[in-house]
């Protein structure tokens, strides 16, 4: 039947039906009046007695957030903190709330509950009657509540059982566990024997090796009823079906829920970046059912969506309206992008290429790999999404890979991503453990699959999407556990463990993609060959790079070529403002336990392999913010040095993603962008190295070549100039020529010896200057050196600043007497963004910097304090 009431007619809770049509679904957020406690019977109650009683609590949320809320449990980020939160993740927790249906509600057809996520084994229950036990994070649930509510007051109870808790004895029953997973720090998991990998659950949760470990319980997506009569529009999308300069054919696509044979007109409203518009309409006869209804829709002289950096990121609005007679019974709305993506992978010299290529232009992938924001995803903002993201685009990225031992993000994060022309690269949720071969857990992921590509299908950020991280190289190549795994289990085992795999990553998810959002790649593994042969090979497919900070020099980075590179990285800390929120004067110190609590690689051990790789070029630190400071500028060089490198070698090398992006707490990290949304040297330095229109200058066995980096559409003839100098800034040599640079190159313009490089000079007081000029504009500009920065011999660049207004802030002047090399501007809390900062500088030279800050002057004078290597650190002793 279909009915609706007007709402005239409602006086208070009393309604009366007066007629019989259809309405719009009636949508009631249950986003309040939720409480909380521990489990009735939970054993934590012995020790925490208090939290017998029902709490406030925040939905969406998690235990976690909302016991620290209340301030009964300290911050996991601040000083040792951590160990004292784990009990939240091993106790069980119940959540409640009252609410309010209406009598017309009931009057509808159909009720439905809503949990768009559940965070993970949860049993939900009205008014005492059990109705949904949950077991995948990743998943919406959606069940019939209408026989349940009744008029006025109603009783919704989510019981969530702790995870490791309920793992636990199964994991302890198994004859062997998977492998790859991080063990627990705290022992509540034995040793090798983690659960985390037979939960569809967030993976870093369980403790990452740059991250603490709060295994999260909640209710930590929105809950809401959808109440509708004998129709509803389920799900909208717009499929691409052809795309040329002259016409985009689109499909609007509905998925429309009917209950019985009616008709039905879909409608279709798009509006063009330019605010053009036009409608399609159609009436469709329904079949009792979901019925999947497609209504062609061609866009003439379409308006693209490109990449950053290669033209805008235009979008177009869709709005989708299904009615009967005047009534609407669903709409929803959509931005879409047009765009075509792939992945080209053909033969050539180097082996077999990876290129990404969106609208036909093969795209040098420039970014980092995004991990989640916060170990708390619920307590995440918009604005530090933006901020991140922002970050990225400022910093001349084109591509974040979301990594797959995280969660899928909210739909904001897609959305900004669109706008901002920024590509992702779309892991699914599998982290690097060996997955069970069990049917039910490649059911539950398959359901999860399908439900986050159509949710993902319609960004035209999405590029690609990816079947797992490191997977296929874990069971390649990890050794260690999963060695030991191969060699205990019998070959039947061992197959059906790769079969399962196989069938995982090969086919279910390779199929959710391909039936779900055709014409978007799916590729089986990062890093992988997509099942053409062994994973991480320099000659095919995309690789991670992980020997340098595995232990080689920074400079084994110029000696590897692959034909992508998805991760590569080298640690640092965060800046002094960001260790000074969760340490205290007495834990500056590497090997401090705060300090130790705050590097979670190696186990705390961390700090030591950050040393050596300080040790290795730029000498012993004097103090511990020496340290810090020098983490960054190690971090810095290496990357700019790998990514350089990767650029240099276009085409045989068409990406470079460097290992990491941001940081879920404060603490050392492979990030260039701490917690806080603080730059470190790296971003600032990744700004320069991934402009545009840039140049190398790389140094190999006592060879440098200049090269002028171009990721340019449009062939451009460009000026450079090579000079030599001495360090109190004494031209030695300089050196300018003209070069045309094609389209999309990576010219060599110059090769030196260091003897030509250093033009007579001593090779530990002289510096090399590589620009680009425009005019007399320098446009982009690096700086070489034929030996180690603890090698040359720096004097005191008695740097000098003058702060001015300018526009929206400040301009900070920068003097330097002397050579210096990565001078850097440290603006302590203050909210306040550089254009630029660890930049070296010649003798006598002044840099002007940027500042976009509401700060005031006198603020901005009183913190700002300006430094450079020279003075930071000592001899290494033996
Ligand atoms: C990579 C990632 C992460 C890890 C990082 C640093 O391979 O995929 O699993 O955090 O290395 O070790």
């Amino acid at each position: 039947m279909l009915k609706s009431i007007t709402q005239g007619l409602c006086l208070s809770a009393l309604c009366f039906a007066t007629s019989a049509f259809s309405a719009p679904p009636q949508i009631q957020a249950l986003d309040s009046g939720w409480t909380f406690r521990l489990a009735p019977g939970d054993e934590a109650l012995k020790t925490h007695p208090d939290m017998a009683a029902w709490l406030k609590a925040t939905v969406p949320g998690t235990a976690q957030s909302d016991l620290m809320a209340l301030k009964k449990l300290p911050d996991p980020y601040v000083s040792d903190n951590e160990g004292k939160v784990q009990w939240v993740g091993l106790s069980d927790w119940q959540y409640q709330t009252e609410i309010t249906v209406l009598p017309e509600m009931l009057l509808r057809d159909h009720i439905d509950l809503i949990f768009e996520g559940l965070d993970t084994f949860a049993k939900v229950s009205v008014n005492g009657q059990n109705l949904l036990s949950s077991d995948n994070m990743f998943r919406t649930w959606r069940v019939p509540v209408k026989g349940v509510l009744k008029a006025g007051s109603n009783i919704i109870t989510v019981d969530l059982e702790s995870p490791i808790k309920k793992m636990k004895p199964l994991v302890a029953d198994m004859p062997y566990v998977m492998p790859g997973a991080y063990d627990s720090l705290w022992g509540d998991e034995p040793l090798g024997r983690n659960s985390s990998t037979y939960v569809r659950k967030a993976g870093y949760q369980y403790g990452w090796d740059w991250g603490p470990r709060v295994v999260a319980l909640g209710i930590w997506k929105p809950v809401k009823l959808e109440a509708w009569d004998d129709a509803r529009l389920a799900d909208f999308h717009v499929a691409q079906v052809h795309l040329d300069d002259q016409v985009a054919a689109l499909n609007a696509s509905f998925d429309i829920q009917s209950d019985k044979a009616q008709t039905v007109t879909v409608r279709a409203d798009i509006t063009g970046p330019d605010g053009t518009s036009q409608t399609v309409t159609q009436d469709v006869a329904l079949f009792a059912g979901l019925n999947p209804v497609s209504v062609p829709v061609q866009i003439k002289t379409p308006q693209r969506w490109w990449p950053a950096g290669y033209g805008k990121a235009n979008l177009y609005t869709v709005k989708a309206t299904v009615t009967q007679g005047s009534d609407v019974i669903g709409e929803m709305t959509r931005k879409i992008g047009l765009r075509t993506t792939e992945i080209r992978r053909e033969k050539d010299q180097w082996g077999k290429s990876f290129e990404i290529v969106i609208n036909g232009v093969p795209i040098f992938a420039k970014g980092a790999n995004l991990i989640p924001f916060d170990v708390i995803p619920t307590r995440v903002t918009a604005a530090e999404q933006d901020r991140m993201l922002q970050s990225a685009v400022d910093a001349n990225m084109n591509i974040l890979r979301i990594w797959g031992g995280g969660t899928y993000q909210d739909d904001h994060v897609y959305d900004k991503a669109d706008e901002l022309g920024l590509m992702i690269w779309q892991d699914f949720m599998f982290g690097g453990a060996i997955i069970p071969y069990d049917r039910d857990f490649r059911e539950n992921t398959r359901i999860e699959a399908i439900e986050q590509v159509k949710r993902l299908r319609n960004h035209p950020s999405v590029v690609i999407w990816a079947g797992n991280n490191e997977v296929q190289t874990d069971w390649e190549n990890w050794g260690g556990g999963t060695e030991e795994l191969k060699k205990s289990v019998s070959p039947e085992e061992r197959d059906r463990i790769v079969t399962g795999m196989v069938r995982m990553f090969d086919q279910v998810l390779r199929g959710a993609v391909d039936q779900n959002a055709p014409g978007t790649p799916y590729w089986a593994s990062s890093p992988s060959t997509d099942y053409d042969g062994p994973a991480d090979q320099d000659t095919d497919g995309d690789r991670h790079y992980w020997k340098v900070w595995g232990g080689k020099p920074v400079e084994e980075y110029l000696n590897v070529t692959p034909r992508f590179m998805s991760e590569y990285g080298l640690q640092s800390f965060p800046v002094m403002a960001t260790i000074k929120a969760f340490a205290s004067e007495k834990d500056m110190e590497p090997e401090a336990p705060v300090m130790r609590a705050h590097q979670k690689y190696d186990k705390g051990n961390g700090n030591k392999r950050l040393l050596l790789y300080i040790r290795n070029n730029y000498g012993e630190p004097k103090t511990f913010s020496d340290f810090v400071y020098l983490s960054q500028l190690m971090q810095a060089d290496g990357i700019e040095l790998a990514a350089s490198h990767h650029r240099a070698s276009r085409p045989q090398t068409m990406g470079s993603m460097y290992w990491q992006l941001n940081d879920v707490w404060p603490g050392a990290s492979w990030a260039s962008v701490d917690y806080y949304g603080r730059w470190k040297a790296l971003q600032f330095r990744a700004k320069r190295f991934y402009a545009p229109l840039t140049v190398s200058l790389l140094r190999k066995d006592g060879v440098t070549q200049a090269r002028i980096l171009s990721d340019l559409t449009t062939k451009e003839t460009l000026t450079w100039r090579l000079r030599t100098l001495d360090f109190s800034g004494r031209i030695l040599s300089e050196k300018t020529g003209s070069t045309t640079v094609e389209p999309l190159s990576s010219p060599l313009v110059a090769t030196y010896t260091d003897a030509e490089l250093l033009a007579g000079g001593n090779s530990q007081t002289t510096q090399a200057v590589f620009e680009l000029l425009d005019g007399g504009k320098v446009v982009a500009k690096v700086f070489g050196y034929t030996g180690a920065t603890k090698a040359l011999d720096w004097r005191d660049p008695k740097l000098k600043t003058i702060i001015r207004p300018a526009r929206g802030g400040f301009d900070i002047s920068v003097t330097s007497l002397a050579a210096a090399r990565g001078v850097w501007l440290d603006i302590g809390a203050l909210k306040a963004d550089l254009s630029d900062n660890s930049f070296d500088m010649t003798g006598g030279e002044t840099v002007t910097v940027h500042v976009k800050t509401d700060t005031s002057l006198a603020t901005l004078k009183k913190t700002l304090k300006v430094r450079s290597y020279y003075g930071s650190a000592g001899p290494v002793a033996n």
